[in-house]
């Protein structure tokens, strides 16, 4: 008689705790949804190509915040895949990105909190040239010194190409500059027109790099130049124009993103200045996920 209700009761404990357990579990669940779910889902931050500024300073930043984090190299039609397809899932995702850039036109991003700057405050980009092109070439030289534009500049011919497919870059760069034609005049006023000469401009395939470039390429076109265009590995633009294998680029974000090129070959290259002024670098999200800075991220 005694034995039958003390089972009960063992049974009914167990029970108890089983219940309790579950809340248990529940309520640890909850709690740590508060706290950054987005950021313990987050196991890689998207990159770009390896060796180029952006993974260089990115992966400064991983190592000056003790990330627990792998920079995953890529390229960035791929980054950009991968954040739509990401945004599309409504799933966290952090990626490598930069201003001026058109998705931040179709989508909802924003910029990782870097109280660090290890990703630069503010980037401005430079136009380079090799030693001895303003007297082998001057009329290139002024121009390429000369050429300067804004962000929303930039935009304009990079969204005209990378959101939609059919359009070339020098097709982008053809329009802009028809409906500019009072900017590109200041560029070249007073430059002398040349005959038959060559130039060739070295630049990586990245949208804001191509948009520049091409529309250069088309100005200096007009200046009766022979335009060659040589696609590169940010490294090997360096190298090459350092060695005078090419005439110039416009591919280096300062201070920051190119610093480590810039610095190896300063003596080897002459620096003409910001073309842009204002473009940032960063780890951005999308503005769905509940972390805001960079320090939200997984330590070790
Ligand atoms: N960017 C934009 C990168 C890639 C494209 C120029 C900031 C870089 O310099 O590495």
């Amino acid at each position: 008689m005694t034995s039958l209700p003390k089972k009960w009761i063992t049974l009914i404990s167990l029970g108890i705790l089983l219940i309790l357990v579950a809340c248990q579990g529940e309520s640890d669940d909850q709690g740590s949804n508060e706290e950054n779910s987005d950021a313990a889902n987050i196991t890689e931050i998207v990159g770009i190509e390896p060796g180029s500024g952006t993974m260089n300073i990115a992966q400064e930043t991983v190592d000056s915040y003790n990330l627990d984090l792998e920079l995953t190299p890529s390229s960035e039609p791929a980054m950009v895949k991968e954040l739509q397809n990401a945004i599309e899932k409504e799933e966290p995702i952090v990626v490598t990105l930069w201003q001026p850039h058109w998705m931040f036109s179709e989508h909802d991003l924003k910029f990782l909190e870097d109280p660090k700057e290890t990703l630069g405050a503010s980037e401005n980009i430079h136009t380079m040239v090799r030693h001895g092109l303003e007297d082998d070439q001057p009329s290139a030289y002024a121009l390429l010194d000369n050429f300067s534009w804004e962000i929303d500049d930039m935009n304009e011919v990079m969204a005209a190409f990378g959101q939609n497919e059919d359009v070339e870059p020098h097709e982008a760069a053809e329009e802009w500059i028809k409906e500019n034609q009072d900017k590109v005049d200041a560029w070249t006023e007073g430059i002398e027109p040349v005959e038959g000469e060559s130039i060739e401009l070295a630049y990586v395939n990245w949208d804001t790099e191509l948009s520049s470039t091409n529309v250069v390429a088309l100005v200096l076109k007009d200046l009766g130049y022979k335009v060659e265009l040589t696609p590169l590995d940010m490294g090997i633009a360096f190298e090459s124009l350092s060695e005078g294998d090419v005439d110039g680029m416009l591919i280096a974000w300062l201070p920051v993103g190119a610093a480590s090129y810039s610095e190896q070959y300063k003596d080897d290259i002459v620096d003409l200045g910001p073309n842009l002024e204002g473009a940032q670098q960063g780890f951005v999200v999308p503005a769905y996920m509940d972390i805001d800075s960079i320090e939200d991220l997984p330590t070790k």
